[in-house]
């Protein structure tokens, strides 16, 4: 027989209710009850899984956006509503809105995510990448060491920085150019940098800076020096996304067409698909031969966390240890609806507007450090990353159409 207890509002609650009330405060969510995070970039991809992760472990979080015309709450709408959640407006090129925000909530841990974070877009906008991407961060670490000290910190570092450096074993260090890049190559904290767009020379700046506060003025402040991740989330132009939302918007047209996606319905000029009723624009893409360590953002933001957790700040690689080229990624996505590798060439064009001034060419981390210390770990394969992504566009199209159908 259970005993009798009453729980802190005063409810009666039985033994196996309390057991499991205690059990809870002991676990994360208990341990983190008072804590305070703020985050920057809560709009964007990593934002919000970040958010809903600290949320699910009992924080207050505190999401900071920027000034935009209209919402886009797009991403935040499962938990904008959350009452330990509160949004506010923060630029981060802007000091005063920073070292406002630090001073008035003296959060716990502070993750920045916020970044100007298309690399082609760095190469438009320099300076304005530059303002983001290192000013942004060096008032965020100023207005620790003024107003919060013992504030943790979290930079979003990018593998997009070792640029052309690969490591081929663990003495020696090269440059790719003229070299075949093989299962042997990769990059870890041990790599040299050598960044090759104004997006990755920016992020490199504010790396520094943080190992500078680091060691200079004692902060817990680490970076992630994350590898590719994307999930159904992820910005409409990064390339993954750009794939599966191009598939999922072919696949409806098909559909609506009365024909499966097979390449035999079909005739194809340069730029366009022809069924007997009407055209769809072809695919376009820039370079298709580059290499990425593509993981999922949902495991990508736990790393962030357990970064913050350690009792010595450092900073850490973030990969899957395996790497793709965007061709491979097509031919797994192509797959999906039953389109084979022989027949992808149909379906889409190289345009030179997306090839960059300069190019990072192979991307495969050694996530070795983050393991070993923080117990890191992927869940998400390549294969299921695609698939994904996929279905989650697919729907996306199928919702449209049904809404197009009763409007
Ligand atoms: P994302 O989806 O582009 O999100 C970036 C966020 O920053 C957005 O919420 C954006 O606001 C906000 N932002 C941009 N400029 C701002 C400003 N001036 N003031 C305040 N907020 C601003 O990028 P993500 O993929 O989530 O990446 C998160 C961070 O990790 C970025 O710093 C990125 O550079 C870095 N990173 C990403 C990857 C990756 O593969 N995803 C890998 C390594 C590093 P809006 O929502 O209004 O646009
Ligand atoms: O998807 P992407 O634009 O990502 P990129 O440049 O690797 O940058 C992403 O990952 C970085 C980490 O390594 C982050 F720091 C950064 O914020 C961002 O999240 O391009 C991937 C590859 C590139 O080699 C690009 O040249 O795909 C190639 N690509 C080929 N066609 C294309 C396209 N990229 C884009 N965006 N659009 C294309 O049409």
């Amino acid at each position: 027989m259970n005993s009798i207890r009453f729980s802190f509002d005063g409810r009666q609650e039985s033994e196996d209710e309390y057991q499991a009330r205690k059990k809870h405060r002991e676990t994360d969510y208990g341990q983190n009850f008072n804590k305070r995070a703020l985050v920057t970039g809560v709009t964007g991809q990593d934002g919000s899984y970040l958010a809903e992760l600290l949320l699910k472990k009992g924080y207050k979080v505190i999401g900071l956006k920027r000034r935009t015309s209209t919402e886009n709450y797009q991403r935040i709408e499962g938990f904008v509503d959350n009452p330990r959640f509160s949004l506010e407006e923060v630029e981060v090129a802007d000091s005063g809105s920073v070292y406002s925000v630090v001073e008035r909530h003296q959060p716990d841990e502070i993750y920045n995510l916020a970044a100007q974070s298309h690399v082609k877009t760095s190469f438009d906008q320099p300076c304005y990448t530059t303002q983001v991407n290192t000013i942004g961060v060096i008032n965020f670490l100023e207005a620790i060491r003024r107003f919060k000290p013992n504030a943790r910190f979290y930079q979003a570092s990018t593998s997009e920085m070792f640029g052309k450096r690969v490591d081929v074993n663990e003495s020696m260090t090269v440059t790719p150019e003229g070299t075949d890049f093989n299962s042997e190559s990769f990059q870890s904290e041990e790599t040299v940098f050598e960044p090759q767009s104004p997006y990755a020379a920016a992020k490199l700046a504010s790396h520094h800076m943080v190992r500078i506060y680091r060691e200079g003025y004692g902060l817990h402040a680490s970076c992630g020096i994350l590898f590719n991740h994307e999930s159904e989330r992820r910005g409409e132009k990064f390339v993954t996304r750009k794939i599966t939302k191009w598939i999922a918007g072919f696949k409806s047209w098909a559909e609506a067409q009365g024909l499966d996606t097979e390449a035999r319905h079909f005739e194809f000029d340069r730029d366009y698909i022809h069924s007997r009723r009407s055209s769809y624009p072809k695919l376009r893409l820039g370079n298709i031969e580059a290499f990425r360590d593509w993981g999922h953002a949902e495991d990508y933001v736990n790393a962030m966390w357990l970064m913050l957790q350690q009792n010595i700040p450092d900073d850490y690689v973030i990969a899957t240890g395996e790497t793709h080229s965007v061709y491979d990624f097509m031919i797994h996505a192509f797959d999906y609806i039953d389109i084979s590798k022989e027949e992808i060439k149909d379906f889409f064009v190289i345009d030179s507007e997306f090839y960059r001034p300069a190019e990072v060419e192979f991307l495969k981390g050694d996530p070795t450090k983050a393991q070993t210390i923080l117990g890191w770990e992927t869940n998400v394969s390549f294969e299921q990353l695609v698939h994904r992504m996929l279905e989650s566009d697919i729907n996306a199209e199928k919702t449209k159409a049904k809404e197009k159908l009763l409007s």
